[in-house]
């Protein structure tokens, strides 16, 4: 297919091949759900000391407690996830491949994509400890052990989202990583809610209340990876995930606890968490950063906000209280620069894939199927088109609906006559928000999605253009 395949055709193929291969046998997600969860585990992460990947149908506190993170020297990013496309081995950042990924309910290991912004620690589960402070008469510690056990526990359908997936579709193009559609994946996440930690130790919910979340990997002298996420939302559906899939989460998603924000975009999904703390604003200020290092503050207040090209930067704020992405980016009165908290309305063709010849069954149609999620409310309809959005014809949702923030799958049963064709999917949202058909120029200066134009903008961030995810496709 495209470039990409190009670069790996061989491995590529041989993992491809094995799958359909075990999806024939009902090994993997394609064929079904619960047997999926378990089979996804093989290729990616030569599986840490003993413990056998669990199968989703067990209980989940039958897993993991004597994981330990192993040596894995000697594999490399590529071949321990033959399905992606490598952007940079390190920092380790890699999206999905193929557009097949996008025609399964639950995303396997080895096409889920990664990334980060400093390469995946070495963390052995038993020297880890969460601590909880702020408000709070002593400090807490906890241990994994402790983390698991005395709390309850709790899993969720979340679709994890990098922000810049879509970047490469930008024009002009923007720096970072050319993320183009692979950079979103749907998994089964397990672990502890943040809110029965926090009424455990008395810390106060109300509304107006920040949680800073705090990632344990950065290297000496470089920003920690600090998320604040307002209190409603912690408290309503956050948890402190050790499973993805029925299975230790893997080192490179976050092993061995990462904070999972139901249907926000993945930058808020702090991995490797090692601190919570507990204040009545965001990480802001002098107190969160020293004169020349924003060490909490960088990847909340500089990075992933929503920066048109006129802004020198983003305007940073102690306290703000709209949370909803697409609020802020409509109402630029009130928040100048959007912060990406909950994901945009977003639906994306997975077959037929890129480039792609096809032809049609028996009965003159083709089944287009793909994938659509709306952040933190639900998706409502899918339409199709075949002519670049001209027309639209509406498509139905199939496969079970695992709840508001997995995806769904869609399909639409096309009769297409022989010939060269430009499909498009375009998703709508219980707000009756939509996808917008292009990404504007940047002297156009919009801060929100307006005429069916989606914002341009610095940190090439969150684009749900269905134009810029269109797929060409031949019909014999
Ligand atoms: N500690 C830490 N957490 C992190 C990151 C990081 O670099 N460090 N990257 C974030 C970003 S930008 C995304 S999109 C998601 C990616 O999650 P994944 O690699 O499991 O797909 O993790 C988030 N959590
Ligand atoms: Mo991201």
């Amino acid at each position: 297919m495209g470039e990409q395949s190009d670069a790996e055709p061989s491995k590529r193929d041989r993992y491809l091949e094995r799958r359909r291969v075990l999806k024939a046998v009902g090994a993997v997600a394609g064929s079904s759900l619960l047997a999926g969860c378990g089979g996804n585990q093989t290729a990616g992460t030569e599986t840490p000391t003993g413990t056998e990947p669990t199968a989703a149908t067990e209980p989940p506190t039958e897993t993991a407690t004597e994981t330990q993170q192993t040596e894995e020297p000697e594999q490399s990013l590529e071949e321990r996830y033959p399905g992606l496309r490598i952007l940079s081995p390190e920092p380790e950042n890699a999206e999905a491949a193929e557009r097949e990924t996008y025609t399964t309910l639950i995303t396997p290991l080895e096409e889920f994509y990664i990334r980060n912004h400093y390469p995946t620690p070495d963390i052995q589960e038993s020297e880890w400890t969460v601590s909880l402070t702020g408000m709070f008469d002593e400090d807490v510690e906890l241990s994994m052990e402790e983390l698991k056990r005395e709390f309850p526990t709790e899993t969720v359908f979340h679709v994890m989202q990098c922000s810049g997936n879509g970047r490469a579709y930008f024009d002009p193009q923007v720096g970072g990583n050319q993320w183009t559609f692979g950079a979103v994946g749907n998994a089964e996440w397990t672990g502890t809610p943040v809110s029965a930690i926090l009424e455990r130790y008395g810390a106060d919910t109300s509304d107006g209340m920040w949680v800073s979340f705090m990632g344990g990997e950065a290297p000496e002298g470089e920003d920690i990876f600090t998320r604040s996420i307002p209190m409603g939302k912690v408290m309503d559906d956050c948890i402190l995930a050790y499973e993805m899939n029925g299975a230790p989460i893997a080192g490179d998603h976050g092993f061995p606890v990462r904070l999972v924000v139901p249907g926000w975009y993945g930058n808020n999904n702090v991995k490797w968490v090692n601190r919570m703390h507990v204040m009545d604003m965001m990480v802001f200020g002098d107190e969160w950063e020293t004169e020349d290092q924003r060490l909490y503050t960088h990847w909340q207040q500089y990075s992933y906000r929503i920066i048109p090209v006129q802004d020198e930067a983003a305007e940073q704020y102690q306290t703000i209280d709209t949370y909803d992405t697409y609020e802020q980016m409509q109402n630029p009165d009130q928040i100048r620069n959007a912060y990406i908290f909950d994901q945009l309305v977003k639906s994306m063709i997975g077959f037929p894939g890129e480039d792609s010849t096809v032809t049609r069954r028996a009965d003159g149609t083709v089944e287009v199927i793909g994938v659509a999620w709306a952040g933190d409310n639900a998706v409502e309809t899918v339409e199709v088109s075949d002519d670049g959005g001209e027309t639209w014809n509406e498509a139905e949702f199939f496969r079970p609906d695992l709840g508001p923030f997995s995806w769904r799958l869609f399909r639409y049963v096309w009769s297409p006559e022989p010939g060269d064709y430009t499909l498009v999917s375009r998703a709508t949202d219980a707000m009756d928000r939509t996808q917008p058909a292009t990404v504007s120029s940047p002297d156009q200066n919009l801060r929100g999605i307006q005429n069916d134009q989606f914002p341009w903008n610095q940190g090439g961030y969150s684009n749900t253009a269905y134009m810029s995810h269109a797929v060409d496709v031949t019909v014999e």
